[in-house]
């Protein structure tokens, strides 16, 4: 199909490329990492909606070649942040269920950290809840090698994934980032509300960071403050944007 066939040549064409959204620390609003995020732009074409060509990506196995290069992308602007000083700077890529279930998928993130010289606890891979409730076994090994690395390891969308707190506990993950669809409902929707103070309070008493995906309004953000939630990413702060305006955003923080 057309679409696919595009992709084929979207990386050789150099129409990919990566936007970054803040992550901050609810207390004083500092940056403390991008999240990368694809973008797909075709010349004298609309672009394509991210999740539409991640979804084909993923069908079509190009996900593979697609998740190498946007890991190296990222951790080669991570590296000219930190000749720029941010060093305390973390990046946040996104993995795909097929790059996590790739044998030895490591050795490439290994590759990729030593040539651009990150070291392992900048980088923070996000995997989402979905996937990690597939394979759970297979899974827990897996997590564990990344998180031997050093690498630090989040659960995307988290509460749509029907995670067993069983296996919650043996993930040697880093951090909970809360479904955007979940912190939408703050005070709008009694379950969501519910929902939100209560993955909140877990991650609190398993001593796992937890960060609220979508955050848009100061009422969410009074909201997450008071239960005990330290950290956030959404419009209210900002969009997605290019890196040299990501830079723009860290300068403006000192
Ligand atoms: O940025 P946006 O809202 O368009 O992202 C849509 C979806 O695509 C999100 O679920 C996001 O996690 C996913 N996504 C964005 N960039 C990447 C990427 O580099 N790799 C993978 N696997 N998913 C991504
Ligand atoms: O699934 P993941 O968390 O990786 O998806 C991130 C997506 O969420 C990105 O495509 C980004 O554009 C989108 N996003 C980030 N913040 C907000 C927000 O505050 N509101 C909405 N509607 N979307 C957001
Ligand atoms: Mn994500
Ligand atoms: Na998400």
């Amino acid at each position: 199909h057309q679409l696919t066939m595009a992709l084929r040549h979207a990386l050789t064409r150099g129409e990919l490329m990566l936007y970054y959204q803040p992550q901050v620390t609810l207390e004083s609003g500092a940056i403390f990492s991008a999240e990368a995020l694809l973008r797909w732009k075709q010349d004298d074409e609309p672009p394509v909606p991210c999740h539409e060509f991640i979804t084909i990506a993923e069908e079509t196995g190009l996900i593979l070649p697609i998740g190498e290069w946007v890991l190296r992308q990222a951790c080669e602007q991570l590296k000219r942040w930190r000749e720029s000083g941010y060093t305390d700077l973390t990046i946040a890529v996104n993995l795909s269920p097929r790059q996590f279930f790739q044998p030895n998928f490591q050795n490439m993130i290994v590759d990729v950290l030593n040539e651009t010289g990150i070291p392992a606890d900048r980088l923070d891979l996000e995997i989402t809840e979905g996937t990690l409730m597939h394979r759970t076994e297979d899974n827990v090994e897996t997590l564990t090698q990344l998180s031997h690395m050093g690498i630090k390891l989040s659960i995307d969308d988290f509460g749509t994934g029907y995670s067993s707190l069983a296996y919650l506990q043996r993930f040697p993950v880093n951090a909970l980032k809360i479904d955007r669809s979940f912190v939408s409902g703050i005070g709008q929707d009694s379950s969501d509300t519910a929902l939100v103070a209560a993955i909140i309070s877990m991650a609190n008493s398993l001593h796992l960071q937890v960060l609220a995906e979508g955050v848009e309004t100061l009422e969410q953000i009074d909201f997450l403050q008071s239960h005990g939630c330290p950290s956030a990413q959404g419009y209210y702060y900002s969009k997605p944007v290019s890196a040299d305006a990501f830079t723009e955003l860290l300068q403006r923080q000192g």
